[in-house]
């Protein structure tokens, strides 16, 4: 369960105790717990309501003007309309990790270092994998970029990246608390930090992670490759071509099925599992694929271009 930024701010102000959706299956429980970025709510109710039943009172409870208000926000999705009574537990915990900025100066200066030698590697642009700071810039998370140039080859990438990167590959997170690579498991890492795009019950996130998954040995595999063999590979043998081909639209066709039933991957609102699959889709053309030829995905893709902060990742990517 997601909250828009206007209504957190109310939640942390303890003006808004309830929230109403529309599910197919309540993804919180009464007894549970819910990590916002307005804090830890201790989630004390979850009922079926029918909407007719819902007063105006409890409209502005859920930080609306009123029940016409509320109901219009509802919308009328498949499911029932749920009533979830919550109230502020506490501090969420990445708010209490911000207070900890109290680093020894030698703990400033080795960060400050690692961050120096990165930035004096950067060369020109990597083309791709702009998943990473596609989240951050949509969770407007401060980060720095530092580019690579994947033509060089793997043994003469600058030094520092060698050692960041274990797996010899873009992108590498590095925070003060590590490295981390492949996109998704830095996704899974962001989300939980951030408190955004995740999923807020193990069974949302379990949603998360199958889709991840799939990318990983799916689409976030056959597409780009096929786009690297049409626009750099000009040696790629035919049939190796004609194979990534039938897989990437085998792969388009299963992303079609399933947003041609609902708007996210994962749930009612976008979650890093949209990011990931998302990954490569922007330069479908620059893989030699019609990107009308899938018409639900393209109407996904624009989509996730109206998330305030959305850039293309072309011009992430440029630094
Ligand atoms: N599964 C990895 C894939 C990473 C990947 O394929 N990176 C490519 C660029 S898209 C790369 O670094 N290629 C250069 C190389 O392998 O030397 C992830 O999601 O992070």
């Amino acid at each position: 369960m997601l909250f828009k930024r206007p209504v957190l701010d109310r939640i942390a102000a303890g003006t808004v105790t309830l929230a109403f959706r529309r599910w197919r299956r309540p993804t919180v429980r009464a007894g549970g717990t819910l990590t916002t970025p307005a804090g830890v709510l201790a989630i004390e109710a979850v009922d079926v309501v029918a909407a007719g039943r819902i007063t105006e009172a409890e409209a502005r409870s859920a930080g609306f003007t009123g029940r016409d208000d509320l109901l219009a926000g509802l919308g009328a999705a498949e499911g029932e309309s749920y009533r979830i009574a919550f109230r502020l537990q506490g501090e969420a915990p990445r708010a209490a990790l911000r207070q900890q900025d109290d680093l020894a100066p030698d703990e400033v200066a080795a960060l400050q270092g690692r961050l120096d030698r990165l930035d004096r590697s950067a060369r020109h642009g990597a083309w791709t994998r702009a998943v990473l700071r596609l989240f951050l810039a949509l969770a407007g998370i401060a980060h720095d970029y530092v580019a690579l140039d994947l033509a060089v080859p793997r043994a003469e990438r600058p030094e520092p990246f060698r050692r960041a990167s274990r797996f010899g590959e873009v992108p590498v997170l590095v925070t003060d608390s590590g490295t981390l690579c492949q996109s998704d498991a830095i996704l899974i890492h962001l989300a939980e930090c951030s408190g955004r795009f995740g999923a807020d019950s193990p069974a949302g996130w379990d949603e998360i992670r199958q889709w991840l998954f799939w990318e990983a040995n799916r689409i976030g595999f056959s597409v780009p490759n096929l786009r690297f063999a049409r626009r750099v590979a000009s040696n790629t043998p035919a049939d190796v071509l004609r194979w990534l081909e039938a897989r990437a639209r085998g792969d388009l066709d299963r992303l079609e099925e399933e947003l041609a039933r609902r708007a996210f991957l994962a749930g009612e609102s976008p979650s890093i599992a949209d990011i990931a699959c998302a990954a490569y889709l922007w330069w479908l053309d620059e893989a030699g694929l019609d990107p009308f030829g899938w018409p639900a995905v393209q109407a996904w893709l624009g989509r996730l271009a109206a998330i305030p902060g959305w850039r293309h990742p072309s011009e992430l990517m440029a630094g």
